[in-house]
């Protein structure tokens, strides 16, 4: 439905179209990967050369200021690299191992960091310098002990990036054949046990095929905003904003969402006014979608789970806001912020799959473990418990190892 005949659309006759490109890469990469498996080191070799024209190679990481960055740009990257470490310490700070005693014993948690992970930094239409700061300052900070960067690039920019941020290893390598390289080991790299970064659909596709030999993080498909906004924002602004977040890809998708049509207008007007503007409108890169309250507002968009939530409506608690990847309180907080310097990660969940899953953060890099002791006292206390629960359950073995110390 158009409101208007204009390019305004009603939220609730709007949905978010799922991509179906998917099947195709990951038949593709489903046949790399198993080459890989057999046949190692040459093999991906040879699909480097294949679909990159070169081969991998690894790259020794110098400081950051033997990259002849221009020095304005440097001191950028620093500042931005210490506010993203200050963010992941704080969030470290907050994670401490502990332990209860009761009647049976002592029962606690602690984290562990994951030993080896690989750090995808892609390199295809944009350099994403930042990408290698988000990716593995969280991981240092969580005590991983191997961090392997990954890209088809080596900018300057990103070696100095990835230098700054802790790398232990470059390897430069592209494509869903890096991200087999680091789950099978490639050369004298043994192999990790996560890859976190985005990439495209190959990436993604190998990503998600060996999901059950390494971790990895959520999805991370072409960028996504959505602006709950009242009729007081500053339209050039969340116009900026949203011409930012789709100019990363073709699919990359930004969404107004308001009660006031007036603002809805005003925006719809203010694109039209310029041919690059009009044509992200024309594009459905960006969708402006009028609601018939603030209540319906708030729905869609816990209802779509964005990637990035701007909230630039005062009306809105942001406590009722249950579904996104990074939120945004208040017009000031540009979405750019999030994804270079302010210090939480820019890689986050797309495709809805905010509803259940978190951006990545220095917990993404820790195991939660269990530990437990049982006391003298205890373990008669839990073999009358047990054993009772065992013989129900048949296990007899089971059973016997809890009687054996019932007295
Ligand atoms: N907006 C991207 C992250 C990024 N932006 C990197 C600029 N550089 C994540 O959706
Ligand atoms: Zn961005």
């Amino acid at each position: 439905m158009q409101v208007n005949n204009s390019t305004i659309l009603h939220c609730q006759s709007w949905q978010r179209e799922s991509s179906n490109s998917h099947s195709d890469a990951a038949s593709k990469v489903s046949e790399l990967l198993k080459q890989i498996q057999s046949q190692g080191d040459a093999a991906v070799e040879a699909f480097s050369q294949q679909f990159d024209g070169f081969s991998p190679e690894w790259i020794e990481l110098k400081s950051p200021d033997n990259y002849g960055l221009e020095p304005e740009l440097l001191e950028a990257i620093v500042a931005a690299a210490s506010r993203i470490e200050t963010f992941a310490q704080f969030q470290r700070d907050k994670l401490v191992d502990s332990t209860y005693v009761d009647d049976c014993g002592e029962f606690g948690f602690r984290y562990q960091a994951i030993e080896r992970i690989g750090a995808y930094i892609p390199g295809g239409r944009f350099p994403l310098i930042s990408t290698a700061l988000m990716t593995l300052i969280p991981a240092k900070l969580a005590g991983c002990r191997e961090r392997i960067a990954c890209s088809p690039s080596d900018h300057p920019a990103i070696l100095a990036a990835a230098s700054l941020a802790g790398a232990t290893a470059f390897l430069k390598l592209g494509g869903a054949q890096a991200i087999g390289a680091l789950a099978y080991g490639y050369q004298d790299l043994e192999p990790v046990q996560m890859v976190v970064g985005p990439g495209n659909q190959y990436v993604n596709a190998a990503k998600q095929l060996l999901n059950q030999k390494i971790q990895i993080d959520a999805a991370a498909g072409p960028s996504e905003l959505l602006i709950l906004a009242d009729e007081s924002v500053n339209q050039d602004w969340v116009i900026a904003d949203m011409a930012a977040q789709a100019e990363h890809d073709p699919q990359a998708q930004s969404l107004l969402v308001s009660d006031s049509l007036d603002l809805l207008s005003g925006v719809e007007k203010l694109l039209r006014a310029t041919d690059e503007l009009s044509k992200l409108l024309d594009d459905k890169q960006i969708i402006l979608l009028e609601a018939d309250s603030v209540e319906q507002a708030i729905d869609f968009s816990n209802q779509y789970a964005p990637e990035h939530l701007l909230l630039a409506d005062q009306r809105v608690d942001q406590d009722l806001l249950s579904n996104f990847g990074s939120l945004f309180v208040g017009e000031n907080s540009a979405v750019a912020y999030g994804d270079y310097c302010s210090g939480p990660n820019h890689t986050l969940p797309t495709m809805g799959t905010a509803n259940r899953s978190s951006g990545l953060s220095v917990l993404s890099f820790l195991k939660v473990q269990s530990v437990q002791a049982v006391h003298e006292e205890g373990r008669k206390k839990l073999s009358a418990m047990g054993e009772k629960i065992a013989e129900a359950e048949q296990l007899v073995w089971h059973q016997k190892s809890m009687a054996v110390r019932s007295s």
